[in-house]
């Protein structure tokens, strides 16, 4: 099958750029974009694209949202960054606001949503030692085959992806994997009283957006309180409003002891992560055991407060439930015999392609691109649709006829 890599000489020429200074550590469409607003993102020749990978859900609020940007351009004009040698006046602020909003004692903030995974996981080690009483060193941290948590060399540790692993290694040990969605093999895990944790995705982004069975959360949380285990949920990407609700866990009425938020905590224009548990759990750290240069800088801090405030007040976590629901119906409908699955929760949705040639996913992506839509496909045959959650009624069905429309490239 032909490729449709038709660009422009303006496309090109950043294209060429990247090529001879970058890193090649990526495989992007050729695209290269210069602007967006909402749901659309704009290329350099001026061609405009729904955008249906929102930064890895980053961009939940829509691109250069408003009061987002105003809450950015505000602060930067005061003040950016104290380090935590010092006091700011939105620190503590914020730490109310975001503890307030998410029901837990204390919050610890990070930047990227790594950090905030490997903050996690030194909290769950410091509580498994210092009050579960686990011997020192010994401490079990639980964890799914197929996990996306970050990309540093420890927690790709426990990856089962071995093209994160590939000749990174040594790797780090305490870590014990079991199937996601498996609430037997999980209680098994537990049996042994090294366990501090249960590290887990509500629903596995990377994987290709796989969606546990009903009942899951709720099994974990059970588990997790008969065998005196944390219960650590990674919302970076199913959080702040992506599945229908503002955390994955709530479909369930379920709370995590550890929550981990990054991405659209800053409404995809900072990288802002933060960890949220309870005292018992965030006194263990003790000052000078852990933190980072930009944590809990006031600019970050004023953008996550109007990065969360928007979600309610324009009702977003309702609109992906709704558009979501939509979106995945009106797939169905398309009957395409290229579609194998249609899966996914809220605005979290993904494709599994069926097609005898290997790379028709991203051939399908470039029809898409060439038909004024940016996905991605992800682990070959899978396609993540992720909008904003502004998206509207009109839009989404404008993009899901791009979608019907270039479904034509992989044969009729
Ligand atoms: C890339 C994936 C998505 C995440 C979860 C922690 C992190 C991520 C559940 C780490 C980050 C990003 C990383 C980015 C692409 C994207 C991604 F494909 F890599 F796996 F979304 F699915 N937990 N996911 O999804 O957060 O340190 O990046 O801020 O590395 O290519 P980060």
């Amino acid at each position: 099958m032909q490729s449709t890599m038709n660009t422009s000489v303006n496309t090109q020429h950043f294209l060429e750029l990247e090529e001879q200074f970058g890193a090649h550590n990526y495989h992007p469409l050729p695209v290269v974009l210069n602007r967006g607003n909402g749901v659309f993102l704009f290329d350099v020749d001026g061609k405009r694209f729904y955008d249906f990978l929102s930064g890895y859900s980053a961009v939940n609020q829509g691109h250069c949202h408003p009061r987002i940007i105003a809450s950015l351009v505000e602060q930067a004009q005061k003040l950016t960054l104290t380090s935590r040698a010092f006091h700011s006046n939105l620190l503590g602020e914020y730490e109310q606001y975001i503890t307030g909003y998410f029901g837990y004692d204390k919050v610890l903030p990070m930047n990227t949503g790594v950090e905030a995974v490997e903050t996690a996981i030194k909290l769950s080690r410091k509580w498994g030692y210092e009050i579960k009483g686990i011997p020192v060193n010994k401490a079990k941290i639980i964890v799914c085959n197929s996990n996306f948590h970050g990309r540093t060399v420890n927690i790709i540790s426990f990856s089962t992806d071995p093209a994160a692993k590939k000749n990174f290694g040594p790797f780090n040990s305490g870590y014990e994997l079991v199937p996601h969605n498996d609430l037997n093999a999980l209680e098994i895990a537990f049996q042994n009283e090294h366990v501090a944790a249960f590290l887990f995705e509500p629903i596995q982004g990377e994987a290709g957006v796989i969606v546990p069975d009903d009942g899951y959360y709720k099994g974990i949380r059970n588990l997790c309180t008969k065998y005196d285990v944390l219960m650590v949920a990674d919302e970076i990407q199913t959080g702040l409003a992506r599945t229908g609700k503002i955390l994955a866990c709530e479909h369930e009425q379920v709370k995590p002891d550890i929550l981990i938020l990054g991405k659209a905590l800053s409404g995809g224009t900072l990288p802002v992560s933060a960890v949220l548990c309870s005292d018992e759990i965030m006194l263990t750290i003790k000052p000078g055991e852990h933190g980072s240069t930009y944590g809990g800088n006031p600019l970050a801090c004023a953008i996550a407060m109007t990065a969360l405030q928007v979600l309610k007040d324009e009702h977003m976590a309702e609109n992906a439930e709704a558009m979501g629901q939509l979106f995945r119906n009106e797939l169905k409908k398309l009957n395409s015999p290229f579609i194998e699955t249609i899966r996914g929760k809220g605005l979290l949705n993904a494709i599994v392609i069926k097609h005898t040639d290997p790379d028709a996913a991203w051939e399908l992506c470039l029809a898409l691109k060439d038909n004024g839509l940016l996905a991605k496909p992800t682990h070959g045959d899978k396609i993540r649709f992720a909008p904003p959650l502004v998206i509207s009624k009109a839009q989404l069905l404008e993009s899901v006829s791009i979608i019907a429309e270039s479904l034509k490239v992989l044969g009729n």
